[in-house]
């Protein structure tokens, strides 16, 4: 039953990797055990905040008892806050972003998870017109196939965002969404978890994206996306991507030397087609839409991006980046692994390796640095 579709058949690629909001995990450690800055508080100013927003909870259509219930042990919850504000806005490049979502490990696990769920996912597709490999992709980088779904008390998370006013007015609209699911009975504030910013279950549903497009696909009468069962949640997210105009049987790219997108200078291009706006509904992000396609390639039986990626921005190549985090770890600055990216804790090594040298701790990789190991 299950085809391979044009849409996956060019890219060969390598992984891709998902984002930023990296949601706790769920079954094993415990985030909220793991840091005690996720334990929700009800500080004096959120409580306030809170009485006062019981009243337009109420103007908006939510039930008193509700209210009661779904704010009973929340709180606000300081690591969210602290998560909030460390969201840096350095680009990540295309490169580093595909060995993150999308590196051989996660190739071999979403074949395993794709393997297991088959039926299911076919299910799914017959529905909704949306290719089982690309809702496993999702599922892949949303929640690492359903081992990252998140075990911060959705009402805490977004209450906490919502009293702190940053993006105010959109968490409190996400938390009135989360109490109108309260309310429809589909689950109970204690099973009612995600990140850290209030996505939620095995895709990731902020509640207002729940609120429009989750679905009951195994007919019990809940659209339970929290549930060790993905089976509604793969649904949901397929009939999200149908109702933002996926179209059966298009493309969303494939990879071409004289495409139309080429993420980082001198690295791969890729040829767009119409599904490729369609996933970047799910995350405004082109790499994002990129990792998601290609991910989805992988786990269909395709193999990494054929297009070599040049030198980064400091003139390095992959393999140079992986040598560099490898010598680094020898010499006693533990890199946490050699992926090739240059993320917060290489940076780390880089600097206390530049202050043991009495040179300028500025974190950044370079060619010289790589000779001086
Ligand atoms: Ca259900």
């Amino acid at each position: 039953m299950f085809t391979r579709r044009s849409f996956t058949l060019m890219l060969a690629a390598a992984p891709l990797s998902a984002c930023a909001d990296a949601p706790a995990t769920s079954s094993r450690p415990s985030l909220r055990q793991a840091d005690p800055e996720l334990v929700p508080r009800a500080t004096a100013g959120w409580s306030a905040w809170v009485e006062g927003f019981k009243g337009r909870a109420r103007s908006a259509g939510i039930r008193a008892d509700v209210i009661e219930a779904a704010f009973r042990g929340q709180g606000f919850v300081p690591g969210v806050i602290a998560r909030d504000r460390n969201q840096t806005e350095f680009r990540r490049s295309f490169e580093d972003y595909i060995a993150i979502v999308a590196p051989e490990r996660k190739v071999q696990a979403g074949r395993a998870a794709f393997a297991r769920h088959r039926s299911t996912l076919q299910a799914i597709e017959s529905r909704y017109g949306v290719p089982a490999e690309i809702v496993a992709a999702i599922w892949g980088v949303e929640s690492n196939f359903g081992t990252r779904r998140g075990d911060i008390p959705t009402i805490s998370a977004t209450s906490t965002l919502a009293f702190d006013g940053r993006r105010g007015a959109f968490f409190e609209k996400q938390l009135v969404a989360a109490l109108r699911i309260l309310q429809s009975g589909d689950v109970t504030p204690a099973r009612m978890t995600g990140s850290w910013a209030g996505a939620m279950g095995h895709t990731q549903f902020i509640p207002t994206s729940y609120l429009q497009s989750a679905v009951d696909f195994t007919g019990d009468g809940r659209r339970d996306i929290w549930s060790d069962d993905p089976t509604d949640a793969l649904a949901s997210a397929a009939a999200y991507l149908r109702g933002a105009g996926w179209q059966a049987g298009a493309s969303w790219a494939v990879e071409d030397a004289n495409g139309n997108l080429t993420p980082d200078r001198g690295g791969p291009s890729f040829r767009t087609g119409p599904n490729f706006r369609v996933i970047k509904r799910y995350n405004n992000s082109d790499s994002y839409a990129l990792g998601v396609g290609h991910l989805a390639d992988r786990i269909a039986g395709g193999g990494p991006l054929r297009q070599a990626f040049g030198p980064d921005r400091y003139g390095l190549t992959i393999d140079q980046r992986q040598q560099l985090q490898r010598k680094l770890t020898a010499a006693g600055f533990d890199t946490d692994g050699d992926d090739g990216v240059i993320g917060p804790k290489s940076r780390a090594a880089i600097a206390a390796f530049q202050r043991s040298r009495g040179l300028a701790a500025t974190g950044d990789p370079s060619v010289a640095l790589l000779n001086m190991l």
